[in-house]
Order: C-alpha cells, then structure tokens, then sequence
C-alpha cells in the first residue's frame, strides 16, 4: 500500500490557501503542458546546471549581522525554508527545489533604466561589490497565511537608488525577473504574463527596511529562494519580494504586478500585511510558522509599522491591505 507520510510543515490539502487557486483549472493545462515540454529537454536542463560557474563573490560570506533587526521567533530551519518556495517560473507546487536548480545565475546582468541620469548595466557581482552586504533577520508573511523568519544577506535598495540616480520624474521602481522560457518551464505556460513584475514607490524602495538579498543562512542566496538578487520587503505580503531579478526601472506610472494583472481583487499594488483585512478568500488574522506547525496572530504590518506606517499617512483612500 503506498502510504502518504506529511511532514509536520506541510499544510494539508484542506488547510492550503494557494494564491492561485481562482486558476486551477487554467494552472492544471497549464501543468500539463509543462510537464509535457520538461519531457522533452531533461538533457538541456541539466547541461545548464554544470555550465554554472563558481560565485565569484562567495568570499563576502558570511557576512556581518545588522544587530538593529531583532526577531520575536526563532529562524525557520535553513532546510524546511528551501524545500518551501513559491516560485511559479519553476512550477505552481511548495517544491520547486529541484527544478528551479536549471537556473543559471552567472554570468548575471542587471539593467537600470528608465527616468536615471544614465541608464546603464551592471553585472551582479560587480554591484554587490560596489555596495557591500550585511546581514538581516526578518520574517517574511505569504499571503496564503504561513511565514518563515529567513537570515538574508544583501544591501539596503537605498544604495541602489543612489547608483541609479532617478531623475524627479520618477514616483515608482518597476522590478522585473528574468524571461527564459527555455530554463524555465513554468515560463511556458501561456497563462501567467510572465515576466514577473512588481513595484515599490520611491518612498518605499528608499525604506530603511527595504532589502536586496544576495544571500541567506550566511552563504550565497539559494536558487529557490530567488538567487541571484531578490527583493526583502517584511511588511508587504510575501509576492511583492520578487525573485531573480534582473531590471530595475524608474518610472513614473505605477507599475502593475503580475499578480495584479492576474487577479486585482486579491492583489494589490499595496499589500501591506494586515491582520484585519481578509482575503477576500481566507482571514489573515494569523499564520502558520513553517518548521513548527505553530500559528500566531498576525501583526500589522507585519510587526514592521515603526519603520513603515509614516509612509501610508494620507494614502488611506488607496487598498493599502489587500
Ligand atoms: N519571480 C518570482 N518571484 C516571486 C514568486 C514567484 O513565483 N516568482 N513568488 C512570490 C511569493 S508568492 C512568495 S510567498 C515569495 C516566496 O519566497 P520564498 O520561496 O523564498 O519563501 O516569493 C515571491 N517572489
Ligand atoms: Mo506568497
């Protein structure tokens, strides 16, 4: 008898609130269809895996913690969070592990454009040099209600925003990852409109909380989890931290997420997390902590309203919540 044993973090199918669940049937095709094309090109996907070559910026690990981010629960076990992703361009499950390992992450350019003085390109390891890296503890909260506490590596984007220097014109960073269809199968569904993108204000990308990690658990940031550049914003509901991202520009219309352009009723521009305004299908009053199967009440803002609150003062005819 083939028996189904659930880790203690696995949710049960019942208790799952996937994002994407108004797709299902359309997500379904979609899986098919991807499973088919997977099918067809196992040799090219590992042919890419051992044309990575070493990071060349690994030596900067572990780097040295920024002591002013305390925690109120313990980090999530390095293991559990890396087997515990979402990851769409890899796939619509909790397990993109394996096959989002078919990433290749060097060499790796970085394009600022748009209202800038200049716009220009940087290579990914020439950028992390240039601004340095520290580490920080934050949680991170999945609108589908669970969380994770994560220790990243990376620079504040305000060093970011310097490099690039926007002109006035510019109200909003448009952030976009990377389009390969052919590294990644989830990019062959027709049903998403892939790239994916997400936004921040100027006020918000210039946050002291808002992180570019290049790393995590004191190493190099796993494939999974977004290598080689991802977004950390703790106080925003876990799809605005867009992954491997490969675009940042300066903009003066606010942009429109992929998620937004999906559903616009359940995600927002905003996203701030807030216990008190539901999804429009499940409370997110409280979460489960992945690794530990505990459920806590979820804070405000995510616990973040010092660093972050001033910035929604006289916005509050906007869905700053959902
Ligand atoms: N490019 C890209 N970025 C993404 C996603 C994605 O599917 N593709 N998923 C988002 C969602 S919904 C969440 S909760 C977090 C998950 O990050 P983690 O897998 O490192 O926990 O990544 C976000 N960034
Ligand atoms: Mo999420």
């Amino acid at each position: 008898m083939h028996v189904i044993r659930r880790r203690g973090w696995e949710l049960p199918e019942r208790l799952a609130t996937p994002e994407a669940c108004f797709l299902n049937r359309r997500a379904f095709l979609g899986t098919a269809a991807s499973a088919a094309a997977l099918a067809l090109a196992p040799a090219a996907a590992s042919a890419q895996r051992v044309t990575d070559i070493p990071d060349p910026t690994k030596d900067l690990y572990p780097a040295k913690r920024n002591e002013k981010y305390v925690l109120d629960r313990p980090l999530t076990d390095e293991k559990i969070n890396g087997n515990y992703n979402n990851f769409y361009e890899f796939g619509t499950s909790k397990n993109v592990t394996a096959a989002s390992q078919a990433l290749r992450i060097r060499p790796w350019n970085v394009k600022i454009d748009g209202l800038v003085e200049k716009p220009f390109d940087i290579g990914i390891d020439d950028l992390i040099r240039k601004v340095g890296i520290e580490e920080r503890l934050y949680r991170h909260r999945c609108v589908e209600a669970w969380s994770m506490t994560i220790p990243w590596s990376g620079f504040p984007f305000a060093r970011l925003v310097e490099l690039a220097k926007p002109t006035s014109g510019a109200k909003y960073v448009r952030m976009e990852t990377f389009m390969d269809p052919s590294m990644a199968p989830g990019q062959r569904t027709p049903y998403y409109p892939w790239p994916y993108v997400e936004g921040l204000t100027m006020a918000e990308a210039t946050n002291e909380l808002c992180f570019l990690a290049t790393g995590a658990y004191g190493k190099p940031v796993a494939k999974q989890h977004g290598a080689p550049l991802r977004l950390a914003v703790p106080w925003k509901y876990g799809f605005k931290a867009i992954k491997s991202i490969v675009r940042f520009s300066f903009v003066a219309e606010r942009p429109k997420g992929l998620w937004e352009a999906l559903q616009a009723s359940e995600y927002g521009f905003w996203a701030n997390v807030n216990p008190a305004v539901a999804h429009p299908r499940w409370s997110q009053a409280s979460e489960e902590l992945i690794g530990t199967g505990e459920r806590r009440p979820t804070l405000l803002f995510n616990g973040y309203g010092d660093y972050v609150a001033d910035m929604y003062k006289g916005l509050e005819s906007e869905r700053l919540y959902v």
